[in-house]
């Protein structure tokens, strides 16, 4: 069990952890790194990526798009498109060198891969600069080989060469050991093509054309002064953003220039609905959208969110599941009120989330997808989200602390 894990500097299952936070193993000079990448078996070769060449870009989309993370029956795979790709591995201060590809010989096709990004995150009162790693991923005719140990070793060494000694990376499957845990939830917006493709099921208790009625949104925002993010919104984005991931036992911390990338950068081509997506521009990943208050010109709230499709596998009608994830929000009314006082953060978000419902149905979006983070609970169910039968669970890397404890119960939502 845990042949490979055993051997990381990570919590063991069931181990107990009290005391202090702190490393598990210590940093060490970069002159005490390996210097040499790991071996790989033979006909395989190493191969940095460069994700802001369009030729690497898209092996590395056609990579994932054929054997990425599926559901646990197989129906959809997720489809990230080349330009959210490069979105989420080209922030400020990234690090080529932690894109990390295997090609196989003689053919040189790309067959593997793993990423890291630099992030400062913040957990409990510490802040760690850390990198987060994702999209590990290994051909499926390679799988079983053990050759994602060796890809996580890599990219460990290559952080390692960077001064950075701990991470953040979430999986689907049980490790050891997760600090957090997090259920996926849906808020079902197409319901015919999500029937179509059962994603969801008319239940016997039910018809197609009660569920259409109660999945109705309005088709105007409901919030005064909702409008979309723009550059001069920065400071006040920033300012309210930090704040408010105060509220959380870890959170990432934002330079000025990540949040202009998270928020503001991959919001594609051209005005919105210029060739014919309605709610869209063209290649648009990302979407987010303030609240400036008309009558004192502050920026309130914002909330953003953005698009991952899935590849429907077993539908002859329908190719592509177009679904939208909240991404990062905040208000400034959890800011003015007590921990405590849980109504009035309860229902700003409620509308705010309400808005960003109403926006993704006009983007045609199929599906909103939301987890059991941040005060995401105090909304979900008021908000039409149903639990999934997806978990993600969140790990640290060479990083001991208790548990993180996830979110109210949603109980306290009804
Ligand atoms: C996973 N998701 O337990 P043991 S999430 C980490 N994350 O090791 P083999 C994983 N480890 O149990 P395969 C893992 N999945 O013997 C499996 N493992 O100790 C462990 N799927 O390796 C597993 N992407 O090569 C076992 O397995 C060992 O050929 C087995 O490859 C696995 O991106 C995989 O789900 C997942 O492409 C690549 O199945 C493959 O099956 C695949 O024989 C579909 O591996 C796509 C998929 C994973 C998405 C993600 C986060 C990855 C985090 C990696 C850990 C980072 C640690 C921090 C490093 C930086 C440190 C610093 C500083
Ligand atoms: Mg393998």
């Amino acid at each position: 069990e845990y042949k490979f894990w055993k051997t990381q500097p990570v919590v063991k299952l069931g181990e107990q952890v009290s005391g202090d936070d702190g490393p598990i193993e210590p940093s060490v000079p970069r002159e005490q790194v390996r210097q040499e990448p790991y071996q790989l078996p033979t006909n395989f070769v190493w191969s940095e990526i460069d994700m802001e060449d369009p030729e690497q870009k898209r092996e590395v989309y056609e990579l994932l798009s054929q054997n990425y993370v599926e559901d646990h029956d197989a129906a959809f795979r997720f489809q990230y498109s080349a330009e959210f790709l490069e979105w989420a591995l080209t922030p400020p201060g990234y690090h080529k060198e932690w894109h990390i590809g295997i090609r196989g010989q003689p053919k040189n096709k790309l067959v593997a891969f793993i990423s890291g990004i630099p992030i400062k995150l913040r957990v409990r009162d510490r802040v760690l600069d850390s990198s987060e790693i994702n999209y590990l991923c290994i051909h499926k005719k390679l799988r079983s080989k053990r050759l994602a140990p060796v890809l996580i070793k890599e990219v460990t060494r290559q952080c390692h060469l960077k001064g950075v000694f701990q991470a953040i990376y979430t999986a689907g499957v049980v490790l050891p050991t997760p600090v957090s845990t997090a259920r996926y939830y849906h808020r079902t917006l197409n319901i015919p093509k999500l029937v179509d493709v059962n994603f969801t099921y008319v239940a016997r208790n039910t018809t197609l054309a009660r569920m259409i009625r109660l999945a109705a949104l309005p088709a105007n925002t409901s919030l005064p002064g909702l409008r979309e993010m723009e550059e001069h919104d920065l400071d006040a984005v920033d300012s309210l953003l930090s704040r408010y991931l105060q509220r959380f036992k870890m959170s990432p911390q934002f330079s000025k220039d990540e949040i202009r990338h998270n928020l503001l950068s991959g919001r594609g081509e051209g005005e919105i609905g210029a060739d014919g997506l309605p709610g869209r521009r063209s290649k648009q990943v990302v979407w987010t959208y303030v609240v400036e208050n008309p009558d004192t010109h502050q920026i309130t709230d914002f909330f953003s969110f953005y698009s991952l499709p899935s590849t429907i596998m077993k539908s002859t009608k329908h190719s592509l599941l177009q679904a939208a994830y909240l991404f990062y929000y905040a208000t400034d009314v959890a800011l003015q009120h007590e921990s405590e006082v849980k109504t009035p953060v309860q229902r700003r978000l409620k509308d705010l989330i309400g808005d960003a419902l109403v926006l993704a149905n006009n983007a045609k979006f199929d599906v909103v997808n939301a987890m059991t983070l941040m005060d995401n609970w105090s909304f979900l169910t008021d908000l039409k989200f149903g639990p999934g039968d997806g978990y993600l669970n969140f790990y640290l890397y060479n990083w001991r602390t208790q548990l993180l404890e996830g979110h109210e119960p949603l109980e306290a939502s009804k």
